[in-house]
């Protein structure tokens, strides 16, 4: 008996491991282009801050490719290749005390293959490996390049196709920020040799600020052919040059002195942070030693392994075919509207490589601009930027199935964690000094808006304590989506029970609530000064989710800590969601009308976040997700590469898929560079990750404590599938649709428990398992079922009937009268038996039923007068003969 449970067992297993890896879709997904990067060089006449001259080259046409320790861009060309590198914790003085990542090195490689003809480069996306191909008087040259995780190297791989025309020279350059005639333009502390030695070049060298030191080794081995060392006078043009080789590789490793430490963080003389930390040069040695040790081909498989089990886990097909254009020329295209599914399922796995690529354990998180950046001081210092952008990075690591991406995030933010005890104890005495408590720790940890390796900000200024609660949100859902008790016990949640100690202390009663104080809503502006004010919408709603988060997970672990009664008197009196007059959702409680502070189109939406990536406004609070639409079309679409990720999000939550699909075409057509990078301008890869993140939004939703498989659905995507997507409650849902209809939803489960998924007409469908066995499942309601999963068996669900709505009333008037009520008039359905009327009034979140069965195409509302309303919402739906009741028809009404 018992072996034959653990056969079934081992069965269940290999299916379940089928079920995640074996995708079906043999599409493959490369950025491609039919020549190198152009090579206009720095313009002089646009300056970045900190003194960098504007590099086009670099931002619209390298190819970035990185393994979390270090990021290559690469260029392509068959002249001098250039191959930019960056290494995370390689900082100079930068801007707003934080520092600011800078280049590590320039690497050149010159060839000098004048006349390339059938030239392609190109990133598979399938692979990580970036390859450039082209023949040169007869000559074929084929270049690969890949950056190993396992092996902590970048490998560069040259080959001729004829015998012995493999002749190149490898320079390494330090990249200091120099004038247009090479004079240095300026002194960022940087010091440094490049030699070269046998068949190895060394930069070494410091970097003043915070006393780092740093090094990278080149090494290059050469097959045929001979290899030979140079160097010069100044001691940093060290080179090696191969002559008439069969091939060659390229073995690079970068590192600095720098560790992931608390200390780091606490001490505040920046030179002396990385005292007694060991100097790279052994470990970088011992890296190159083990890498060199393998063949190519070793290396590779290594880095294929490691790489593809978490790209692989999720495919998505929109019905693109392969592009035969090079992606320049197909974004060019969509740019002009010719609309493309392949470039929309192009950019949504980019943004997956692109994680995957700058963010794994062991190393630090993905920055503004992920682990690329040609800058001598990067714009906005590359920092963690947590009012938004560090948070939008996460995005898609749960619901794209590379929740282990997050560990290098949960890593850092622990290494700050002591400094930000130190923000708390520091922001608590300004703000609220009746709440602070003289015990360490109780005033729980802070994060402003800057964050760096090397330091992080405290809250305030343009940004309020909300940035906590959006920080934490992120420890919560890698929780709800993967189960893991374990590191919710010893990761996620004493991250979140401290935010919540913090930010129950940045409030104060006012009239029965209790608001932030002070307060600002990220970056708004009022006369071009900072608005600072009291329980914005951001603060509430951000201390309001943190709050809501460490209630469930107490729960979960059984947890007493004292602050959970705190919290539970606390929570009812946050109010967070107030609609205005506008019937939007207000952004700061003393608005009225929307607009009426602050910047109109402003890039933020940060009266949002408890719609995306909060919960709090959801389809089960319909009034708010009414208004939060009002929000979103007022503050428009076009807006920074990021605001524009946000704003697709947002309209996903929202359940409107054609809005949502307008906002990531928007995204793809203004705020994307040509090689697929975000453009806020400059370059900024939130928005890539917000993009990724909010197309998973539009396939699958799980934040209203059921699997939406197609939650947002575009017309426009009418035949499809996806597989591997993630749901909350670790489970793995793909899904098939053929003409605008779900044909199969197939959803795994991976950790066992309910499985409730909701779906129009879901309850009528039939759910198997594996064997074809159907699965008895309570109902809900019509759209929406429950069932026990097993852990590890998957589920099938087909047979879904076609719901067809009715067509929603259109050209709903409301007019008031005064004293006595609505008039309200709207035009007739051909096929709507009757409407149903609901009214919700001021900030509630549900609407009222008022009236239903009203046959005529008119209702009075009557208002009691004693009520000295401000403000309603109407909602009209048509319902069909069986009942199905439309979307609403809605009126805002202001008194
Ligand atoms: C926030 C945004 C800016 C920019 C910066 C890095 O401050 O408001 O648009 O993305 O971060």
């Amino acid at each position: 008996m018992k072996y034959i449970l653990s056969l079934i067992l081992v069965v269940i297993v290999i299916f379940a491991n089928a079920q995640s890896t074996q995708l079906g879709n043999t599409k493959k997904y490369a950025l491609w282009y039919d020549a190198p990067a152009p090579n206009h060089g720095p313009d002089y006449s646009i300056v970045k801050a900190g003194g960098t001259p504007f590099d086009a080259d670099w931002e619209n046409w390298s190819l970035p490719i990185g393994n979390g320790y270090l990021g290559a861009s690469i260029f392509g060309r068959t002249d001098t290749e250039r191959i930019q590198l960056t290494e995370n914790s390689l900082s100079n003085k930068g801007l707003y005390n934080i520092g600011s990542l800078t280049s590590f090195a320039e690497l050149f490689i010159d060839f000098n293959h004048k006349n390339p003809i059938n030239y392609r480069r190109s990133l598979s996306l399938d692979s990580a490996v970036s390859v450039v191909n082209y023949t040169n008087e007869g000559v074929q040259y084929t270049r690969e390049y890949f950056a190993s995780y396992p092996d902590k190297v970048l490998v560069i791989k040259l080959k001729a196709s004829v015998a012995k025309k493999l002749s190149f020279i490898v320079r390494p350059q330090i990249p200091y920020l120099r004038n247009s005639d090479t004079t240095l333009l300026k002194d960022d502390g940087r010091t440094g040799t490049v030699n070269a030695k046998g068949n190895m070049i060394c930069m070494t060298g410091n970097m003043q600020y915070y006393n780092i030191n740093y090094e990278g080794l080149f090494k290059v081995i050469n097959f045929g052919g001979q290899l030979e060392a140079e160097n010069d006078i100044n001691a940093d043009h060290g080179k090696i040059s191969v002559k008439n080789a069969d091939s060659a590789l390229i073995i690079v490793t970068l590192g600095t002195n720098y560790q992931l430490k608390s200390r780091v963080f606490t001490e505040p003389i920046p030179t002396k942070k990385l005292n007694g930390f060991a100097h790279p040069h052994e470990r970088l040695m011992q890296v190159i030693a083990a890498a060199t040790q393998k063949t190519s081909k070793q290396l590779l498989k290594n880095h294929l392994t490691d790489y593809q089990q978490y790209f692989s886990r999720v495919s998505l097909d929109l019905g693109g075919v392969e592009s035969v254009l090079p992606t320049d020329q197909l974004l060019a295209n969509y740019k002009k509207g010719k609309i493309d599914q392949y470039l929309e399922e192009l950019y949504f796995q980019y943004g997956r490589y692109l994680l995957i690529a700058s963010s794994r354990k062991g190393t630090l998180p993905a920055n503004l601009q992920g682990i690329w950046s040609q800058y001598n001081v990067s714009p906005w210092t590359s920092g963690y930027w947590h009012n938004v952008n560090v948070q939008m990075n996460y995005w898609p690591a749960f619901n794209t199935n590379l929740a282990e991406m997050f560990t290098a995030y949960a890593d850092y933010n622990l290494a700050f964690r002591d400094l930000g005890f130190k923000n708390a104890d520091v922001y608590i005495t300004k703000a609220n000094s009746a709440a602070f408590d003289t015990i360490k720790g109780n005033n729980g940890w802070a994060v402003g808006t800057g964050a760096s390796p090397y330091s992080i900000h405290g809250p305030g200024g343009h940004s309020g304590p909300g940035t906590g609660g959006f920080t934490t949100k992120l420890f919560w859902d890698n929780y709800a989506f993967t189960k893991d008790e374990a590191y919710l016990k010893k990761i996620n949640y004493p991250t979140m029970l401290g935010m919540a100690k913090f930010l129950t202390k940045v409030v104060k009663p006012y009239n029965g609530l209790l608001l932030a104080n002070p307060s600002s809503s990220p970056e708004q502006k009022v006369n071009n000064q900072n608005y600072e004010t009291i329980g914005c919408a951001f603060d509430q709603e951000m201390i309001y989710e943190s709050e809501m988060d460490v209630l469930k997970a107490a729960t979960l672990l059984n947890d007493t800590d004292p602050i959970i009664a705190t919290i539970k008197n606390q929570i009812n009196l946050l109010d967070p969601i107030q609609v205005g007059l506008s019937g939007q959702i207000k952004e700061y409680r003393e608005e009225k009308k929307y607009g009426d502070i602050g910047e109109y189109n402003h890039r933020h939406i940060s009266q949002l976040v408890a719609l995306y990536p909060g919960t709090l406004i959801n389809s089960k609070t319909p009034a708010w997700l009414d208004a939060a639409k009002v929000t979103l079309n007022e503050r428009g679409d076009v807006s920074k590469g990021w605001s524009m990720a946000h704003r697709l999000n947002a309209w996903a939550r929202a359940k409107d898929g054609n809005r949502a699909y307008k906002l990531y075409q928007t995204l793809l057509q203004q705020g994307t560079f040509d090689n697929l990078w975000d453009s806020h301008p400059p370059f900024q890869i939130d928005g890539n990750f917000g993009g990724t993140a909010g197309v998973a939004e539009m396939l699958l939703q799980s934040h209203e404590d059921c699997i939406e498989p197609l939650a947002a659905m575009p017309i426009n995507w009418h035949n499809g599938n996806y597989k591997g997507l993630v749901a909350r409650g670790n489970f793995v849902v793909s899904a098939t649709w053929k003409n605008n209809q779900a044909i199969q939803l197939t959803i795994l489960s991976n950790v066992g428990g309910n499985c409730v998924v909701k779906f129009p007409g879901i309850s009528k469908a039939i759910v198997t398992d594996k064997n074809g066995i159907q699965i008895r499942f309570k109902i809900v309601a019509d759209n929406e079922i429950k069932f026990l999963s097993i852990k590890g068996s998957a589920y099938f669900i087909s047979k879904i009937p076609t719901i067809e709505k009715p067509v929603t009333p259109q050209h709903l008037q409301a007019k008031i009268i005064k004293n006595v009520g609505i008039d309200l008039l709207w035009d007739t359905i051909a096929n709507a038996n009757a409407y149903n009327i609901y009214i919700a009034k001021e900030s509630v979140p549900v609407y009222k039923k008022i009236a239903q069965k009203i046959v005529e195409n008119k209702f009075f509302v009557k208002l009691d007068e004693k009520e000295k309303l401000e403000r309603c919402t109407i909602k009209i739906t048509a319902v069909s003969k069986n009942g199905i009741e439309s979307e609403g028809a809605i009126a805002y009404v202001s008194f």
